[in-house]
């Protein structure tokens, strides 16, 4: 039991023990007329996945690997925005749990220490002016410890535990993320993007920086200088033309 603070999200839970996918679940659930706040979690997943069919791993009993349905009425394209603001409610409840401070890093990934402990990837059912459903699937990496990364991640990635060097309990931490997402939500739909705007530059890294980001249309080598109120990252390149990039990786 979660015992949870919500009032809407969180409130229809599916468990599993091990599933493909808690994204797969949840898009399906959505399509199937599941209501706001309905979220998947499991203990394992055995092809989680990251963007562009990228994979995630996910062993069982360590980490959060859930799967939120939103159905904000706004338009596809501001979607982007509910990537930022999950990273900020996931920021938060973490800090708040653990007393760790992690940084943002555009536009998916939290990281403790320069290493990544918590991915997120957010998909839509949506008209070309209407959203359906936003799935928001949060994995977190919590009482790994490194020997159990696979090695290609070993690098690059990190756990709460390890972080903190000590275990990490789950379901106090799914409960505070929920409580959080709730309250940014609610702000969001009220009053827009720019609250939870800056809150995100509150823990993003990289802005000032210069940093390359890998696109679909090539690569940009340049200073991030922000992000607009769209939640796109403003490039400014060596020629100092501005380029605002809708999805990319990041490297710094
Ligand atoms: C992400 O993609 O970071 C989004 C991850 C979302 C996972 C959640 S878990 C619940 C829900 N169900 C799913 O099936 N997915 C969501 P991306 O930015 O593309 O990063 C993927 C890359 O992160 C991989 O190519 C690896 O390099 C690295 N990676 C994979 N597993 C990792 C892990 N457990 N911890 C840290 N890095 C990892």
């Amino acid at each position: 039991q979660l015992g949870l603070k919500t009032e809407k999200l969180g409130h229809t839970i599916h468990f599993f023990d091990e599933v493909d996918s808690t994204q797969r679940i949840a898009a399906r659930l959505a399509y199937e007329g599941a209501p706001e706040g309905t979220l998947v979690v499991a203990e394992e997943q055995k092809a989680g996945r990251g963007r562009l069919d990228r994979k995630w791993f996910s062993p069982k009993g360590t980490g959060i690997w859930m799967s939120l349905i939103l159905r904000p009425a706004i338009p596809p394209q501001r979607a982007p925005q509910l990537t930022l603001l999950a990273a900020v409610a996931v920021s938060q409840a973490i800090q708040e749990v653990t007393g760790l401070v992690p940084d943002i890093k555009w536009p998916n990934d939290i990281l403790l220490d320069g290493r990544k402990c918590v991915g997120i990837l957010t998909e839509l059912q949506a008209d070309p002016d209407r959203v359906h459903s936003v799935i928001i699937g949060i994995g977190i990496n919590v009482n790994q410890t490194i020997e159990q990364f696979p090695e290609d991640i070993r690098t690059i990635a990190t756990s709460l535990a390890i972080e903190k060097g000590g275990p990490v309990k789950r379901a106090p931490l799914i409960q505070e993320i929920l409580f959080r997402l709730e309250r940014l939500y609610e702000q969001y739909l009220a009053h827009g993007f720019r609250p939870i705007k800056l809150l995100w530059e509150g823990y993003a890294v990289s802005i000032g920086k210069p940093v390359t980001a890998r696109t679909l249309n090539g690569v940009i080598h340049g200073i991030a200088r922000g992000i607009t109120d769209d939640g796109l990252l403003i490039l400014e390149d060596e020629q100092k033309d501005i380029h605002y990039i809708h999805s990319a990786d990041i490297q710094f």
